[in-house]
């Protein structure tokens, strides 16, 4: 066998291994355990060839989101750069609704500022004015995480070739672009049954969560890639993410919007 051929089949074994841990809620060991070999670009390709089976098999693509943008969320998991992945049509909560744990292994949630495109990215080098003069909608978000991988542990590649622990997420509809030039220091409340667990501010995202998006459409032009119209990307957890079980009740507490949801 050729050694094209065995990482190719390399890449296939870890993606049926990722499929088997959601669908069977059983965790896995991080590829990089027993493969420290295992590269950020191989995390990447198993990532795409997730993406492609969920496509094939008649799911539909929501958007990106990017993580671990901020200082809290690198600590939350000992990884310190930002990494993207996907978002499915299937992952979409619906607001004030619950949110099951029974097909999750150890959910968490975190706050987070998402936007929709209005306008094509990354056919050419994107500046932060397009990225803005893209954007339709700024609204408060919530996303719900879940590693595949036992503990939440993992290294970069692994988690990248999880999809970045996605597993849902729940859009606003409070208009966070009111805010304009201030919307870095908007204050957000994360409580969970009453109880205030974490506090943030969307400047923890590089500073300004639309240069979240910017580097997300500056890696989708490097890789020929585009982002388009009625996309939603999400830019990043603002804090580390809470985890919760069912009968919780989560609060999402923005000054113009809370997000919440029973967990069941
Ligand atoms: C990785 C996912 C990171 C974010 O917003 O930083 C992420 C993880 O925390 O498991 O979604
Ligand atoms: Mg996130």
């Amino acid at each position: 066998m050729s050694f094209l051929n065995e990482s190719a089949n390399g890449l296939n074994a870890k993606v049926t291994a990722l499929r088997a841990a959601r669908d069977n809620r059983q965790p896995i060991t991080a590829f990089s355990e027993s493969e420290p070999t295992f590269t950020l670009e191989e995390g990447y390709s198993v990532q795409r060839a997730l993406l492609e089976m969920y496509l094939a098999e008649g799911q539909e693509l929501a958007g990106f989101k990017m993580g671990l943008t901020s200082r809290a969320k690198q600590r939350d998991v000992g990884v310190d750069s930002a990494i993207h992945g996907f978002l499915l049509k299937s992952q979409e909560e619906e607001k004030g609704g619950t949110v099951a744990t029974k097909h999750r292994i150890h959910p968490r949630v975190e706050p987070e500022v998402a936007v929709v495109l209005g306008k094509t990215l990354g056919e050419k080098p994107p500046t932060l004015r397009e990225i803005k003069a893209a954007i339709a909608l700024t609204v408060p978000a919530l996303e719900i995480l879940d590693s595949r991988y036992q503990s939440f542990s993992f290294r970069l590649p692994d988690v990248v070739a999880d999809n970045t622990s996605a597993s849902g997420f729940l859009l606003g509809h409070g208009d966070l672009s009111l805010y304009g030039p201030e919307l870095p220091w908007v204050g957000v409340t994360m409580k969970k049954n009453g109880e205030i667990i974490d506090t943030g501010c969307p400047a923890a995202v590089f500073g300004d969560p639309y240069l979240s998006v910017l580097a997300l459409a500056k890696e989708f032009h490097k890789a020929g890639r585009v982002l388009s119209p009625g996309q939603v990307i999400l830019t990043g957890g603002l804090t580390a993410a809470m985890p919760f079980a069912a009968g919780d009740f989560v609060e999402i507490i923005w000054p113009n919007e809370t997000l919440s949801f029973k967990a069941t």
